[in-house]
């Protein structure tokens, strides 16, 4: 590996604790935010990351399902969620999830993300169904499902505890939860940004409970609005106390602002450098977390690409029919096909390898094979049905 060059002097005890395998305080996150010598804060976020994970770089084939976006919380940072009545708003019925689903598996999937608005009207019993549905007819794809946003909300309306809907979700055959509502934990943004949806409080409680529960997930950051570099690392921090408690974390995503659509379109969002500052801060903040995510939705294939050498070792799925980031006004396409996800890892000098959600290599012969046409069958429209419930 090539020599460590630090242009910034207050790096320097940064880099001896990272290079000596100790953890690193909330001043130095601080310091991290602050300097503006990129290069080195790269370099130590890959020492860290080719320590653990060596030349690879993991992918997934995943399909994106969004049972609705019919939400009463109307964060001011989302563009996705709809009022009922709103044009443009949809609930599928189960069947059609079911059928997109059925789409998701013959072009390969091994995992279904699936998270939605929190609807007004669609019960507990409608979620544990979708989940059954799926587990009955897919049994060998992992259900990555509901934020601990929506399991809130879900316990709310269905009056029920947390720890008995986690319970519920796990045994009609959710097998783990993504990383989503997380944000910014710090009251002070969440009012601004998000501030009818679970505390940052009540988000860690629900992600202890769920990994108490034998459920792993995901966790998130959403960076480039209104918040502080002290905030940023306060959330870091925050996940990091969690992680060290139960362990259950898989993965942390970084995920990057996009304005476009949103009450916040008036701000900027963020750079390619505070995306690269960010996937390098995790993976040295972060020194409980195995796996640190560049999806490459939010930051395009290109900064993905270069995020593998600043601290990355996974660039997320195929993914198919995203939809949050697109009507918040992604520009980057809805689909990657398996083939070009490898060459973007291969074209950085990683090893490609496929993954399932807890990050085991996947092993295509045991797996129903992949139809060479489904790549095109991904435009087929289909019919949507609005529910009444
Ligand atoms: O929680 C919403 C974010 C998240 C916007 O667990 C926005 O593997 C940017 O959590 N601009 C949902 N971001 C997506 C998510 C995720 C994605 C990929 C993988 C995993 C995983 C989880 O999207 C929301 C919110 O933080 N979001 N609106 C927006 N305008």
């Amino acid at each position: 590996m090539a020599e460590l060059q630090i242009q910034d002097a207050r790096l320097k005890p940064i880099a001896e604790r990272v290079l000596g395998g100790e953890r690193l305080s909330f001043d130095d996150g601080v310091t991290l935010y602050r300097t503006h010598d990129l290069l080195a804060v790269g370099w130590l976020a890959n020492y860290v990351r080719e320590k653990r994970h060596g030349n690879v770089c993991y992918y997934n084939i995943n399909r994106h399902i969004n049972p609705t976006n019919i939400c009463v919380a109307h964060c001011r940072l989302c563009a996705f969620g709809r009022d009922p009545d709103a044009p443009g708003a949809y609930a599928y019925a189960l069947e059609e999830i079911w059928e997109r689903a059925a789409q998701g598996v013959r072009e390969g999937a091994t995992e279904f993300h699936i998270v939605g608005g929190l609807h007004p009207d669609l019960p507990l019993d409608y979620y544990l169904d979708l989940i059954r549905g799926l587990k009955q007819r897919f049994p060998h794809v992992h259900l990555k499902a509901f934020t601990m946003v929506e399991v809130h909300y879900l316990a709310r309306l269905a009056k029920k505890s947390i720890r008995d809907v986690l319970l519920a979700l796990k045994e009609a055959g959710v097998d783990s939860l993504p990383g989503g509502g997380a944000e910014i934990f710090h009251p002070r943004v969440r009012k601004v940004i998000c501030d009818h949806k679970t505390s940052g409080m009540m988000w860690l409680e629900i992600a202890r409970t769920a990994h108490q529960l034998g459920l792993r997930s995901n966790a998130t950051m959403l960076y480039g609005h209104i918040e502080t570099e002290e905030e940023r690392v306060d959330h870091l921090l925050q996940l990091r106390t969690l992680q060290d408690e139960t362990k259950g974390f898989v993965a942390f995503i970084p995920l990057a602002f996009h304005p476009a659509n949103t009450a916040l379109s008036h701000l900027p969002g963020p750079t390619g450098w505070d995306d690269l500052k960010n996937i390098a801060i995790a993976r040295l903040l972060l020194d409980n977390f195995e796996h640190i995510k560049a999806y490459w939705i939010m930051l395009t294939p290109r900064v993905a690409q270069i995020a593998l050498r600043f601290g990355a070792d996974d660039l997320d799925g195929t993914v198919i029919e995203e939809k949050i980031y697109h009507d918040a006004g992604a520009t980057t396409a809805q689909f990657t096909p398996r083939a070009e996800l490898e060459r973007l890892i291969r074209a950085a000098g990683r090893e490609p390898v496929e993954r399932d959600t807890l990050y085991r290599p996947v092993d295509r012969s045991k797996l129903p094979p992949i139809e060479p046409t489904a790549a095109n069958a991904r435009n087929t429209p289909l019919v949507t049905l609005t529910l009444n419930v």
